[in-house]
């Protein structure tokens, strides 16, 4: 990350629209289970901002991207006071708010999850939105509702990589495939360790100089770490290889905001993702992160 005194933690208490909800209770899990103290920790002072749709009744679709418009808005409000945006979201598709405030343009995006987050509404069986994320952050879906987030335009698809993966649906597999997203599974980081997502990020560094993190803490191993959530599987990065590819992205890149979802405390009942997230947030907010 850049050099911010301070850091925003934008909290996005929302699942699907309902505040507090399943993953929509884990943006203040994080906050009441210590993640002032781990900012403080890593030298940083953290001031807190909650959003809060109006949409009402709220409606998956509506209330996802009005929470992206109102993300937008207190991110680039962050960067305008010269402070690091953290957004906590319920969802992963609140990334198109923070990639909306952060500037698109020339940006990258590190993407860690279990799932691709790669469905349209042409291809999901659920009807989640939190699945069409990634597709909505390269413009491949929504685009009506994603032109209404302020400051949102697509990310450019070879700006992505994507890592961790291990749960992608076949037609997902198939439109990654035609896209120039680069996929890092989560078995080769397993096998190899995390160096093998070094030459994605040294080829994604000939792009961009600065990125978006995001982090689906069901990227982490439901086995050795712990469920994240209800979709989390086995097959996963433990905590520490987690933390040595976090330390590998800022190594290399201006991190611009970072973007932690998707977590459900009722799967996490010894708080092991906790620790675990909280570990990633000190890793990602250091004021000096060595490279790898
Ligand atoms: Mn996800």
């Amino acid at each position: 990350m850049g050099d911010y005194p301070d850091i925003r933690v934008i909290v996005a208490p929302y699942d699907s629209g309902h505040r507090g909800l399943r993953m929509g209770a884990g943006p203040e899990h994080l906050v009441d289970g210590g993640l002032g103290e781990a900012l403080r920790t890593a030298g940083r002072s953290p001031s807190f901002a909650t959003v809060r749709p109006e949409s009402d009744p709220p409606a998956e679709v509506a209330t996802a991207f009005e929470l992206d418009g109102l993300i937008s808005e207190q991110v680039r409000g962050a960067l305008t006071d010269g402070h690091f945006p953290l957004v906590l979201s319920g969802n992963c598709n609140a990334s198109v708010g923070t990639i909306a405030g952060a500037g698109p343009e020339g940006l990258g995006i590190v993407w860690f999850d279990a799932h691709a987050d790669f469905n349209t509404p042409e291809t999901t069986t659920t009807g989640f939105t939190d699945g069409m994320g990634l597709a909505v952050a390269v413009g491949h879906c929504w685009r009506k509702m994603a032109e209404g987030v302020p400051s949102f335009s697509p990310v450019a698809e070879e700006n992505v990589v994507l890592a961790g993966v291990r749960d992608v649906q076949p037609a997902e597999e198939e439109r990654l495939a035609a896209s120039k997203v680069t996929v890092v599974g989560a078995e080769p980081v397993r096998r190899e360790g995390p160096r093998v997502l070094a030459k994605a990020l040294d080829e994604l560094k000939t792009g961009v100089g600065r990125v978006y993190v995001h982090l689906d803490l069901d990227v982490l191993d439901a086995e050795k770490v712990g469920r994240a959530n209800g979709f989390a599987t086995k097959g996963g990065l433990s905590a520490e290889q987690l933390l040595a590819t976090l330390g590998m992205v800022s190594g290399r890149f201006e991190v611009v905001a970072v973007g932690i979802a998707s977590y459900d405390p009722t799967f996490d009942a010894d708080g092991r993702v906790l620790s675990a997230a909280l570990a990633c947030v000190e890793a990602l907010t250091s004021p000096a992160t060595p490279a790898v």
